[in-house]
Parts: structure tokens; C-alpha cells; sequence
């Protein structure tokens, strides 16, 4: 089994001069994959080349590391295309909630979808059956899906480094670019995340985009589980912790103490982006400085700015802003003696950096959105003398798990000023508290641990993804005989779609005849029990099937009739008279849509409206009623061109499980055609039965019907049998 990395660059550099060699990159995820090396796995990485096929040609074969590399050489402009253009031109921003940034261009677009192409054809000739593939990041997104296409087996994970934002923000792409985006994920087996609001947001996305809804952070799609998680990265602690006594560290650290004497020292380190707040930081310094004359000589603020995209316009506006703003500050505040800015617009190495994380007195981190934040946890575990103040903005995914930092919002420069003053007054005895426990849970969830747990996860999912196979006569036929052969059979029936064509409204849809002469063939079979179960209310199935002898279950699950009807949950559904003003207020507001009324539920349907304008107005309603019905015991039901708001106690499988002993059946058959027979088709196919999805869709089931009539010419052969 290998262990198929792929991020946009490989993890290394072409060192050119006049020893050419392959020098690999030192940053976390690059230590946290190499160790997954210890699992026996062959560790491949696959990423975009950024030299030339012939540089590669003469150095390779002098390369021996951890990893098999394979470059992938994409021309240019493309490249440019792909990466300046779409993945930071719109993903970027779009996903760190800046959507006045983003500028999309559909030729960009194309490039994005163009690059993963490449990529998977890359990957094509590498994988093998049993192999992991771990995709990184938000430039990869559809390779995801172009690698399902191809290897329908394979197990493939997903990670993304940066936030993944609330679905207002997705909604403003283009119709077809979004749905690309929410639908290539579902090619994934696990997707994982920094944080759970960011896992929340995806579900949420993929719901409003796709209809598909999760059942606890499970996404069925195509007979496949797709699972989705959160997974804090973190770093390599003892590297940064161990780093405080190197040689190298401990002069560098001498010779800052020594150039800032008498000095406390503030300090930030990041790219030079826009999402990671430095104007602000700044602002909030400035605000500090004006506040506090006391301070002034007393104090310097180190900040690092590490070059990043900059041939992108924004990048480059936004250093010209915080040059001129550090400027300004020097002016405003400093004198000839002292600057209170110490600005680097350029990268330092770890020995400095080390340095500079263990001779300041606080570091400043004030991203406005950030993934994680890894600068922070470096600076926190770089502290084995465990002194020095995190001050860390609360928009960051690191806040989550560092608590004991002081959190501030990184736009309010009052607040700034505060948590600065607080940080330099902290005493020595508080700083270690807080030190203490912020390096454990650092030590404790390290970036081999978050690299393992991704694997481990990965290997522990059942990869089953066997779409559902139409009958052949072969299969038809094997079915038969094994009814033909079972003294006991259960037949679980839907309705409306299943042995009945969906209606333009629900009462159009009574039994004919033929259908009333079908059951009553069925039920007459002594070895037969049959089952029709629907989202139907008891009234209806009452008046439809009075005199056929087979169990009825409506309003999807909530009352069953053998004898008499009994109720199989609690009905209390005390949301019900305000869940049917606000589906009210959405039929007045939606031409052709209207309001069902059943015992315990609330149906909304949209089936004869137009489409484009219900659709969207049924996100709206989903979106409203989920927030309405948040601590309730209710249940929304995003079905096929309907909405349902009922019990969360209530669904087919469960009321199947309450009615039958499936061990008293030797051959069980169950078929459905809406999303609300999924739970029934998990319990089925659990008890070995046959699993029957009709017309197109994601489904577990086993097998596939193509329409209703077909599902009746089936049922018509069944009760031909053993008359
Ligand atoms: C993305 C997400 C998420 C920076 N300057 C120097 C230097 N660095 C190193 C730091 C740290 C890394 O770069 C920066 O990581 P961050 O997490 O802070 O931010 P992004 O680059 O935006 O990373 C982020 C991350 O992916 C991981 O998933 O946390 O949210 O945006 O390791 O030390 N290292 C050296 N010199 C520098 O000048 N040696």
C-alpha cells in the first residue's frame, strides 16, 4: 500500500548552483507525512513542478529521500491561471470571508479545472488498488472528483488548510463553478477540517447545493459513506521546544536581548496577506503608543513580513498600505534615538526565527480569518523557559485550542491596546500557568498525531462503493428463486414514486384497480407479509387501503396499522402551528407551491412551481427553519421537491426495526425511490435482504429499478409464484 500525497508544490527545492541537489522543504506537514513513513507505507508526493523538466532530469537521479517525487510540469500561463488566477484570486479570499476581493474571471475558472485535470492524469499511472490518496488544500478541489471517476476503489481523504466559510459567502459564485465545487468534495471518503464550525459549514454547503443531508456528519453519496471530521494541525512541539537550547538559537537570541536592552519586545511573524490583519495590528499598536507615553523607548515591535503571491494586485496594495502605515507610526512616535517598528519585509531561518520566538516578551498574531494558525502554537511550544504572552485574535482556528491565551478581535484596536497593556503587566507566575498548559495540549495534539489520526481514519473506513447494479435477467432471476424458495417473505413497499407515479399533488395519486388486484395478490400468498410504508398520513393509507391485508406505516414511520393504527413515536410537535405560518408565508411568496398538513408533520411542496425560483426559495426555507427549529425534537427533511419538518424520533428504518423480526423472513425485499427510504435500505441491507432504489440517485441500495412500471412487472411476477 502507498500513501499518495498531493499538494499544489512538491515539498521541495532545486538547489542550482554549482552542486545540484534536492533540498527538502522543513515545514510541519512535510515532518508529519514522513513519519506516517514508520506505517510501512510507500510515501509518494505528487505536486506542481516550479523548475524545468531538464533541471529535474539532472538531479533526480541523485536523489534518495523519504519520498518518491513526481513532479508535474504545467506550462506557465496556466499555471498562472490556475494559481494567481482562481485558487487565490477568488477561493482565497472568498474562503477568508474578503468576497469584495475576489475577482472571477471564467477563463481562470477553466485553468483550475484544466490544472487538477493534469493532476489526475499525473496520478493515474502511479495508483494502485489498495493505495491512500491525501489531497491538500483548496487549489485541489476537483481533482477529487476526477480521481473518483477513475478509481471508483480507491480511498481517497481531503484536507483544507483554510477556513471553509458559511454558504452565504459560497453562494455568490457563479451557479455551475459552486456546484462544482460542493459536488467534486463528495469523490472524497473522509474530508477533514481545522475546526468544527468549519466541518458545520461544509454540511451545511453541500445541503443547500446538493439536497444531500447529513446524518451525524455522514454524507451518503453514491452507495458511498463519505465522513467528515475536524483535524486541528499542529507542529512538530519538540523541534520548536528543543530549538531553545541550540547553539545557533541561543546566540541569536543573545544578540536581539542585547540590541533591544531594557526594551520589552513585541513580535509577529506571517506572509504578507491581507487576511492576516497586520494594518489592524498596527492600528492597534499606534492606538497603544498614543495611549501610553510611558512606554515610549521602552518598547519595540519586531515584525517579520515574509514575501507571498505578490504579483497579485491585492498583495501588492496591501504592502504599500502597511509600508506607509509602519512609516507613519516611526514618524508619529519614534525619534532619532528609537524606531517602535522593526519592520523585515523578507524570511528569516529557523535559527532566527527560534530567536525571535524566544527573546520576545509577547507575540502578536492578528490574522482576520486564519485556518489554523501555526505561528502561534511555534511561538507557544518555542517557550521552554515558559515565559512570554500570546496575544492571539480570536478569528483564528488556533483560538479554539489555546485558550489560555489572551483572544482579542482583531479589528477593534481598543482592544488591542488593552490586551497589550495586560500582556506586559502579566507577572512571571501567571505567564508560566499559562504557558504550562498551552505547551500540554500542543505536546499532547502534535502534527504526527494530527497525521496519523487523518491515516488511521482513512484505513478504518470500509470503502464500499458498490452503485447500486440494474437488474439483469440474471439478477431478476436470482431473486426470484430465492423467493420462490423462502417459506417467510417480508415486501416493504413506498409509495408515491415506487408502486405509484409521482402526481403533480398528492391526491392524484390514489391506487387504480390494477394496483388494489396486484396487492391483493400479494397479501393472499400465506408466506407473504406485505409492507407499504409512506410519508402518507394514516388518514389517506386508512381510505386507500381499508380492505388490503397489508401492514401500513405512515407518515414515515410515525403510526403503523396490523390490527389497528398505533402510534410507534410520540407525536408532541409542539412547533407545529408556527412551522405551518412560516410554510405558509413561503406558498404565498411562491407561486404553485403549497402546504401539507399531516398529524405530526408538515410537508411544503414545490413539485409544479418553477423550478429555478422554488428551489431557491425551498434553500431559504431550509435555512430559516433550521435555525427556528434548533433545540426542538424536530427533523427537516430536504426531499425530492419537497420539504418536511417532522419528529426526529420518526423514520422508515426505525419503524420497520419495531414491526418485524427479520430473522423470521428468509427472503426480505424492500424498494424506494426518495431519500426517506434510505434508512429503511441501511436496516435492509444489515438483515441481508434485498435493497431495490427506483428511478436515478445517490442511494444504498443494492439494486436499481429504472421507473415504476418496471417495479410493477416485478411484483406481478412475485405474485405468480407458489399461487
Ligand atoms: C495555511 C493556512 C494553516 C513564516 N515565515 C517564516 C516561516 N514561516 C512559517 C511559520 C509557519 C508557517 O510558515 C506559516 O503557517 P501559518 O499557519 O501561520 O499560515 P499559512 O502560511 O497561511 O498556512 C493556515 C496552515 O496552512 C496549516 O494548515 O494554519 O491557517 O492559512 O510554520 O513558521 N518560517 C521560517 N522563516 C520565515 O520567515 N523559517
Amino acid at each position: 500500500m502507498k500513501i499518495i500525497n498531493i499538494s499544489n508544490r512538491l515539498p521541495i527545492s532545486l538547489q542550482k548552483d554549482n552542486k545540484p541537489a534536492i533540498k527538502i522543504s522543513s515545514g510541519g506537514l512535510v515532518s508529519a507525512v514522513q513519519s506516517l513513513s514508520g506505517s510501512k507505507s510507500a510515501l509518494h508526493w505528487v505536486g506542481v513542478a516550479d523548475f524545468t523538466i531538464d533541471e529535474w532530469l539532472s538531479i533526480c537521479p541523485s536523489y534518495s529521500g523519504d519520498f518518491i517525487l513526481h513532479p508535474v510540469f504545467i506550462d506557465e500561463n496556466l499555471y498562472k491561471l490556475y494559481y494567481n488566477g482562481f485558487s487565490n484570486s477568488v477561493l482565497w479570499p472568498l474562503f477568508h470571508y474578503f468576497p469584495s476581493f475576489v475577482e472571477y474571471k471564467k477563463n481562470e475558472f477553466e485553468a483550475y479545472l484544466g490544472v487538477n485535470r493534469l493532476l489526475a492524469h499525473k496520478i493515474k499511472d502511479i495508483i494502485e488498488p489498495d493505495d491512500i490518496v491525501w489531497i491538500h488544500d483548496y487549489h485541489m478541489i476537483p481533482l477529487v472528483t476526477y480521481l473518483r471517476d477513475l478509481f471508483p476503489e480507491i480511498k481517497i481523504g481531503f484536507f483544507l488548510h483554510v477556513p471553509f466559510p458559511s454558504y452565504e459567502l459560497i453562494r455568490i459564485l457563479p451557479k455551475n463553478c459552486r456546484d462544482i465545487l460542493a459536488g467534486s468534495l463528495l469523490g472524497a471518503d473522509l474530508i477533514g477540517f481545522h475546526t468544527y464550525d468549519y466541518v458545520q459549514h461544509f454540511v451545511t454547503t453541500v445541503q443547500m447545493i446538493t439536497g444531500i443531508q447529513h446524518k451525524n456528519f455522514k454524507l451518503n453519496y453514491n452507495g458511498r459513506k463519505i465522513h467528515i471530521d475536524a483535524f486541528p494541525i499542529s507542529i512538530d512541539f519538540e523541534k520548536f521546544n528543543n530549538a531553545y537550547n541550540k547553539p545557533e538559537v541561543f546566540a541569536e537570541r543573545t544578540k536581539i536581548k542585547k540590541l533591544y536592552a531594557g526594551k520589552k519586545i513585541l513580535f509577529s511573524v506571517d506572509r504578507l496577506d491581507y487576511t492576516k490583519g497586520i494594518k489592524y495590528r498596527l492600528q492597534g499598536y499606534a492606538h497603544f503608543l498614543e495611549n501610553n507615553p510611558g512606554w515610549m523607548e521602552k518598547i519595540v515591535f519586531i515584525l517579520i513580513a515574509v514575501p507571498s503571491r505578490d504579483n497579485i494586485a491585492k498583495y501588492e496594495e496591501r504592502k504599500e498600505i502597511i509600508e506607509k502605515l509602519i512609516a507613519h507610526i516611526n514618524g508619529k512616535y519614534g525619534n532619532y534615538r528609537w524606531a517602535p517598528i522593526v519592520y523585515q519585509y523578507g524570511s528569516v531561518n529557523f535559527d532566527q526565527l527560534s530567536g525571535l520566538y524566544t527573546s520576545c516578551d509577547v507575540a502578536l498574531i492578528s490574522p482576520i480569518r486564519d485556518g489554523m494558525n501555526l505561528v502561534a502554537k511555534e511561538f507557544i511550544a518555542s517557550r521552554q523557559d515558559k515565559r512570554g504572552v500570546l496575544l492571539l485574535s480570536d478569528m483564528t482556528g488556533a483560538a479554539k485550542e489555546l485558550t489560555e491565551s489572551l483572544l482579542f478581535n482583531p479589528l477593534d484596536e481598543e482592544e488591542i491596546c488593552i490586551k497589550i497593556t495586560h500582556a506586559l503587566k502579566m507577572t512571571d507566575q501567571e505567564q508560566e500557568i499559562r504557558m504550562d498548559r498551552m505547551q500540554k495540549q500542543i505536546k499532547r495534539n502534535n502534527v504526527f498525531n494530527w497525521s496519523n489520526n487523518f491515516i488511521e481514519k482513512m484505513k478504518s473506513i470500509s470503502h464500499n462503493s458498490s452503485t447500486p447494479i440494474d437488474f439483469d435477467e440474471t439478477g431478476r432471476r436470482s431473486m426470484l428463486n430465492k423467493y420462490t424458495q423462502a417459506e417467510k417473505c417480508l415486501i416493504i413497499l413506498d409509495y408515491d414514486g415506487t408502486i405509484k407515479p409521482l402526481q403533480p399533488s398528492p391526491e392524484m395519486a390514489a391506487p387504480d384497480d390494477q394496483l388494489y388486484e396486484l396487492l391483493a395478490e400479494l397479501t393472499h400468498n400465506t408466506k407473504n407479509t406485505v409492507c407499504i410504508i409512506s410519508g402518507r398520513d394514516k388518514k389517506t393509507l386508512e381510505t386507500w387501503f381499508n380492505n388490503t391485508k397489508a401492514t401500513l406505516v405512515a407518515e414515515h414511520g410515525i403510526f403503523a396499522k396490523t390490527d389497528r393504527w398505533n402510534k410507534l413515536v410520540i407525536d408532541n410537535v409542539p412547533w407545529k402551528a408556527e412551522v405551518q405560518k412560516i410554510m405558509n408565508k413561503f406558498s404565498e411568496n411562491c407561486a404553485n407551491t403549497f402546504v401539507e398538513e399531516k398529524s405530526a408533520s408538515l410537508c411544503w411542496h414545490y413539485r409544479m412551481a418553477a423550478p429555478e425560483a422554488s428551489l431557491a426559495q425551498s434553500r431559504e426555507l431550509i435555512n430559516l427553519l433550521s435555525d427556528f427549529l434548533i433545540s426542538s425534537n424536530a427533523n427537516i427533511l430536504d426531499g425530492h421537491k419537497v420539504v418536511e419538518v417532522k419528529p426526529v424520533q420518526a423514520s422508515k428504518g426505525n419503524a420497520l426495526k419495531m414491526l418485524f423480526d427479520f430473522q423470521q423472513y428468509d427472503c426480505c425485499i424492500c424498494i424506494g425511490d426518495d431519500k426517506t427510504d434510505e434508512d429503511m435500505f441501511e436496516v435492509i441491507n444489515e438483515c441481508g435482504g434485498y435493497t431495490i432504489k427506483v428511478s436515478e440517485g445517490h442511494t444504498f441500495a443494492k439494486h436499481r429499478f429504472n421507473d415504476v412500471p418496471e417495479v410493477l412487472s416485478f411484483l406481478h411476477e412475485l405474485s405468480e409464484i407458489n399461487q
